[in-house]
C-alpha cells in the first residue's frame, strides 16, 4: 500500500514537474521571438563578412566565428553568442594572447563595442569558438548565429562557412595543419 502511495506521488510529481519544464521552454521561446521583432527595425548594430572555419575531416573538430560588428548607436558590450545545436554545444567569446613565443587562447567576458565604431573578430585575435561541434561544417554551407548585446539585445545574421584561411572554395586544404 505504501509503494502504491509512493508511486502515485512520484508520478504526480513527474507529471508537475514536465509540465513546469514545458510551460519554461514555451516562455523562453516567446521571450526571444518578441525580442528579435522588436530589436530587428532599430538595427543600431548590423553584422557584415560573418564566416566560420571548417572543419572537415578534423578529429575532435573546433571552430570560430569571425565578423564586422558596426554599432550604429552609444557604446555596447557584447556579452556572448548562440549557434543550434547541431551546429555546436558551446559558443564562447575567445580572445588569442601571446605567451612568450606561443599563441593560447582565452575565453573573456565579452567584448566592447564602442560608439559609432566597430568590433572586427577575426583569426589571431578576437573570435567566438565553437566547440562540441556534432558534425564537420562542411565549406559552402551557412547557419543562423546570435550575438547577445547588453544594450541592443539580440542580434541574428547568417555565418559562410569558409576554408581554414578564410577563402570560399574547397580544393585548397593547406590551412589545416595549424
Ligand atoms: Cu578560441
Amino acid at each position: 500500500m505504501n509503494l502504491k502511495l509512493t508511486l502515485r506521488g512520484a508520478a504526480f510529481a513527474l507529471a508537475a514537474l514536465t509540465s513546469t519544464m514545458l510551460f519554461i521552454a514555451c516562455n523562453s521561446d516567446d521571450d526571444a521571438t518578441e525580442a528579435a521583432a522588436t530589436e530587428e527595425p532599430a538595427a543600431s548594430i548590423t553584422v557584415t563578412d560573418a564566416w566560420a572555419r571548417g572543419t572537415m575531416d578534423v578529429e575532435n573538430p573546433t571552430s570560430a566565428i569571425y565578423a564586422t560588428i558596426k554599432n550604429n548607436s552609444e557604446a555596447d558590450h557584447l556579452v556572448s553568442a548562440s549557434v543550434p545545436a547541431e551546429i555546436a554545444g558551446k559558443a564562447e567569446t575567445h580572445t588569442t594572447e601571446v605567451d612568450g613565443d606561443t599563441m593560447k587562447m582565452v575565453h573573456v567576458d565579452g567584448y566592447d563595442v564602442p560608439a559609432n565604431g566597430e568590433l572586427v573578430l577575426e583569426p589571431g585575435h578576437n573570435h567566438i569558438m565553437l566547440m562540441q561541434i556534432p558534425e564537420q561544417l562542411m565549406p559552402g554551407d551557412m547557419f543562423t548565429a546570435t550575438l547577445h548585446f547588453e544594450h541592443a539585445g539580440d542580434v541574428s545574421f547568417m555565418v559562410e562557412i569558409r576554408k581554414m584561411d578564410g577563402s570560399g572554395g574547397m580544393a585548397d586544404m593547406s590551412g589545416m595543419d595549424n
